[in-house]
């Protein structure tokens, strides 16, 4: 029988009717009371003295559900799975046998209810048990190299989870406000905004706030910049060169290319990058240059504004410039809350409608990271929108900045790991991408929302007060409909009920 197999469809009818008979054999043999019954009546017609055998139920599995299209019969001792599958074929299911496992899979017909098909199934009394041959889904895992270095804080975030929801945010804009971008990393590549509205002509064509701006823009002035950079004249504004790296490493962790063979995976693997630069070689900068660059990361038609960095001043022009950015141009900012270890939100972040993003991360005795508890480093307080990991994070750097700047390089690769707050902020905006992605018309409250209230509790007690760790595949699960009904009354994507992110900011 067990060639029957091999053999294909046509051995398979021609001898099925043998096969039939060998296999009820069987079956009778072990199972079926009303055959051994017949079995041991002799043929004088005296009934037999012993009882039937105590046939073994046919267990059909309880959680077959509605959605179930394939079942799966296991044998009974002794029969092949091929054997079940021709009987079953014989009596017009549609079964095969499963190879290496003891199990028929047999096809659930188009309108039919599963469970009730299952007992059918079960009622043939050929199999002695029926359940359903559920869909499993890979935790879809890039293939960059130095993920192993990322899988902690991945994992932590339920990254791997929630790219089998989704990986895609083509389309969306992701405008890093920071040092600039080295745009010629390999994990960028093809991936920096390209502003086919401009023309090279000085002029600002598109409106956007920047002349010439093909790849991003520059808001240094020399005048304000500090005097060991070396800015002898205005650097041309159309262009956001990272002479830092800490802007490459930011935009990296959000949006490196992931899935491409190379390097380390952003959370958005394939949203744009706009180059925004609004701090010096020193990493730092002044607060109108960081308001103008949001102001112009908005108006290009960014949907996530991550600001990786702050200060402790309330300014009115970053103030103002948030508030358009959100208001006007529907763009979500997502800030870091600074890393002085205080309960005092630095500004952007304490903004409303600002994504504040504190640090998490505690390594412990056996060198495994924590991140369920919040960094020793970060700043927390009421603003807080939720925690990302901060401690230990791999992304790109130029190579002509490792082992400068505090930067530690992995292996002279164009690749470096560091900690602070500054890089828990574009974990939380590359899931914002993809949720902007998933929401087209999303407003910026709607994700805002949907990330702080889908998170995974942090460890109870410590300064995350209600704030939980970012959870990327619980955003991404999220169902507007679903979960607060299709008739609220802000529909599926303005502001969700309890939600709005100003009510915790004062
Ligand atoms: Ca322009
Ligand atoms: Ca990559």
């Amino acid at each position: 029988m067990g060639c029957v197999g091999a053999r294909g469809r046509e051995a398979d009818l021609r001898h099925h009717d043998l096969l039939l008979a060998l296999l009820l054999g069987l079956a009778v043999a072990i199972s079926t009371p009303l055959l051994l019954f017949s079995r041991d009546v002799p043929r004088g017609g005296v009934t037999i003295m012993r009882p039937p055998a105590v046939t073994p139920a046919v267990t059909v599995a309880a959680d077959i559900t509605p959605e179930a299209d394939l079942l799966l019969a296991a044998p009974p001792p002794g029969v092949t799975t091929e054997a079940l599958a021709a009987a079953l074929t014989a009596r017009g299911y549609e079964a095969s046998a499963v190879s290496l496992v003891s199990a028929v899979r047999v096809r659930i017909p188009a309108g039919a209810d599963p469970a009730a098909f299952a007992r059918r199934l079960a009622d043939t009394g050929l199999l002695t048990s029926v359940e359903a041959d559920v869909r499993v889904r890979a935790n879809r895992l890039p293939d960059d190299p130095l993920l192993t270095a990322q899988r902690p804080y991945l994992d932590a975030i339920r990254a791997p989870e929630g790219w089998d929801v989704r990986t895609s945010s083509l389309g969306v804009t992701i405008a890093v406000v920071d040092t600039g971008i080295d745009i010629t990393h390999p994990d960028f590549a093809g991936r920096i905004v390209l502003n086919d509205r401009e023309v090279i002509d000085g002029r600002d064509n598109d409106g956007n706030g920047c002349p010439d701006d093909f790849f991003g823009c520059t808001f240094v002035s020399p005048a304000a910049a500090d005097p060991s950079c070396g800015y002898m004249q205005p650097a041309p504004r159309n262009t956001a060169v990272d002479d830092d790296g800490h802007g490459t490493f930011v935009a990296g962790i959000a949006a490196a290319t992931g899935n491409n063979g190379r390097g380390v995976t952003g959370i958005a693997w394939d949203a744009r990058i706009l180059p925004v630069k609004v701090l010096d070689c020193t990493a730092t900068g002044r607060i109108s240059d960081a308001a103008a660059g949001i102001l112009y990361a908005a108006r290009s038609g960014a949907r996530v504004i991550v600001v990786a960095f702050g200060s402790a001043s309330d300014a009115r022009v970053l103030r103002d410039a948030v508030t358009e950015a959100t208001g006007r141009y529907g763009a979500l900012v997502v800030a870091s809350v600074g890393n002085e270890r205080t309960g005092r939100v630095q500004y952007p972040a304490a903004y409303p409608g600002v994504l504040a993003v504190a640090g998490s991360g505690v390594t412990r005795d056996d060198g495994i990271v924590d991140y369920r508890r919040p960094a020793e480093f970060t700043n927390y307080g009421a603003e807080v929108a939720l925690f990302a990991p901060a401690v230990g994070l791999t992304a790109p750097l130029q190579p002509a900045f490792c082992g400068s700047r505090g930067w530690a390089c992995i292996e002279g690769q164009p690749y470096a790991r560091a900690s602070g707050t500054s890089f828990a902020a574009p974990l939380a905006a590359g899931a914002a991408a993809l949720l902007f992605a998933q929401h087209p018309e999303a407003t910026p409250a709607f994700v805002l929302g949907v990330l702080r209230r889908s998170v995974t509790p942090m460890q109870s007690g410590s300064i995350a007060g209600n704030a939980g760790l970012l959870d990327l595949a619980a955003a991404l699960a999220f169902e507007p409909f679903t979960a607060h009904g299709a008739g609220a009354s802000h529909g599926a994507y303005g502001p969700p009920p309890q939600g709005p992110a100003t009510e915790a900011r004062r």
